[in-house]
C-alpha cells in the first residue's frame, strides 16, 4: 500500500509491452499485472452505488404498467429496481434482484417455480394472496413471504385493489452460477393441497413434525412471517438495551435449523425509535432496506436522504451506513449475507 512507486516506464518500453498484448492477445491470454489492483483490491469498492426509490413518487408509473399488460401476459408484472451504476444488469447488487410487482383484483400471475429464490415484501393493498407449494398466504403490508429454491408459486389478487409488493431475488447469484432452471405449471393457479395457515402451525410455533429433519442448508417451511409478529418482538425488545450502531435489530431465521430462511439470502427486521441514530457501520453485504413504518434520514457513504414509508434504498458493499429516525421508524432489509458467512467472507466494521 505504502511501497515505493516503480520508476517510470519509458514511451519505447510502453510501445513495446502494448505490441506484446496484442500478441499475446491473439491466444486469448492478458497480463494479469494491469489488473491486478482492481482483481484483489484493499477493500471492496463496489461498481453498485448507494440509491433510494421514493415510493410515493414511484406509486402511479407502477400502476400505469397495469394499464400497459396484464400480469397474465407478463407471467409478472415487476419494475425492476436497477442500480444506477449496474444499469441493463436487472441486479440492485451485484448478487441480488429487487422489483416493484403489481397485481391488479381479479388478476393472476401463473404458477411457475425455478431455482431462484424469491422474498416478498407486502408494501400497498390489501386482498392478495401468494401460494407456495399447495399453500396460499393472504399477504398483508409488512408480511415478509418466502418462495424458496423450485417452490411452485401463483399469486392472486382476490381483493379490490391494486396490491404492490417488494420482490427480492438472488436473480444474480444464480446467473453467476449458471444455475437457471425454470418451468411452468400446466395450472395458472396451484390446486390447495394444505389449508391457509398450516406449514406455519406445523414449522412456525417453536415446534416441527415430529419425523421432521431437515439438512443444514434446507429452506425454512414457514413460508410468511406474519408483520405483527416482527412488529409484536421488536417493540418488546425495545423496552431493552439498544444496539448503538444497529437499534433494536433482529434477523429472521428457519426457526428449525437458526440458519436464514433460504440459503442465498439472509433478512432483518429493525426498530429505531423517534430520535435514535445509529453509529456508522460497514459491512461487506450489499443490503436493500425499506421503511415499513416512519421516516428519518439515511447516510451511505457521502450521500444523505430523507426517507419515508414504502422507500427502498440500497447500500453497496462496504459504504457506512448510517440511520436517524425522526418518527418510530421499522426497517425491513435483505441482503446475501448467509452466503458471503458459507464462504468465510462476511466482515463487519464498525465505526
Ligand atoms: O414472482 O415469481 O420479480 O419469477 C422476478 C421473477 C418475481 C415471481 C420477480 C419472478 C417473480
Amino acid at each position: 500500500m505504502n511501497a515505493a512507486k516503480p520508476d517510470p516506464v519509458s514511451l519505447s518500453a510502453q510501445r513495446e509491452r502494448a505490441a506484446y498484448y496484442e500478441r499475446i492477445a491473439a491466444n486469448h491470454m492478458t497480463p494479469l499485472w494491469e489488473v491486478l489492483h482492481a482483481l484483489v483490491p484493499t477493500q471492496p469498492k463496489s461498481p453498485a452505488q448507494a440509491a433510494i426509490w421514493r415510493y410515493a413518487e414511484l406509486r402511479e408509473q407502477v400502476l400505469e404498467a397495469g394499464r400497459l399488460i396484464s400480469a397474465e401476459e407478463a407471467e409478472r408484472r415487476v419494475l425492476i429496481l436497477e442500480n444506477p451504476g449496474l444499469r441493463g444488469q436487472s441486479c440492485i447488487t451485484q448478487s441480488l434482484y429487487a422489483g416493484l410487482q403489481l397485481i391488479l383484483p381479479g388478476e393472476v400471475a401463473p404458477a411457475h417455480r425455478h431455482t431462484q429464490s424469491a422474498l416478498r415484501l407486502v408494501l400497498d393493498g390489501e386482498g392478495a394472496y401468494t401460494a407456495v407449494d399447495g399453500e396460499r398466504t393472504t399477504m398483508r403490508r409488512g408480511d415478509f413471504i418466502i418462495t424458496p429454491s423450485w417452490t411452485w408459486h401463483d399469486h392472486g389478487n382476490l381483493g379490490n385493489e391494486p396490491v404492490v409488493w417488494l420482490d427480492g431475488l438472488d436473480i444474480p447469484t444464480v446467473r453467476f452460477l449458471d444455475a437457471g432452471f425454470a418451468e411452468k405449471s400446466e395450472l395458472s393457479s396451484q390446486q390447495a393441497l394444505h389449508p391457509e395457515g398450516d406449514a406455519l402451525a406445523r414449522y412456525g410455533a417453536n415446534m416441527v413434525p415430529v419425523d421432521y429433519a431437515p439438512k443444514p442448508a434446507d429452506p425454512t417451511r414457514v413460508f410468511v412471517y406474519p408483520f405483527e409478529r416482527t412488529r409484536a418482538s421488536l417493540q418488546a425488545i425495545a423496552h431493552g438495551a439498544s444496539d448503538p450502531h444497529h437499534g433494536f435489530k433482529l434477523r429472521y431465521v428457519n426457526p428449525a435449523t437458526g440458519a436464514s430462511p433460504m440459503p442465498t439470502i439472509g433478512a432483518f427486521a429493525q426498530w429505531l425509535p423517534a430520535g435514535f441514530e445509529t453509529r456508522p457501520v460497514q459491512a461487506t453485504d450489499g443490503t436493500v432496506v425499506v421503511c415499513l413504518e416512519g421516516s428519518g434520514e439515511v447516510n451511505v457513504g457521502y450521500q444523505s436522504w430523507r426517507f419515508h414509508e414504502s422507500d427502498v434504498f440500497v447500500v453497496p458493499s462496504w459504504q457506512a451506513l448510517q440511520l436517524r429516525a425522526d418518527r418510530d421508524a421499522l426497517m425491513f432489509s435483505f441482503s446475501d449475507r448467509p452466503v458471503q458467512q458459507a464462504l468465510g467472507l462476511w466482515r463487519e466494521q464498525r465505526l
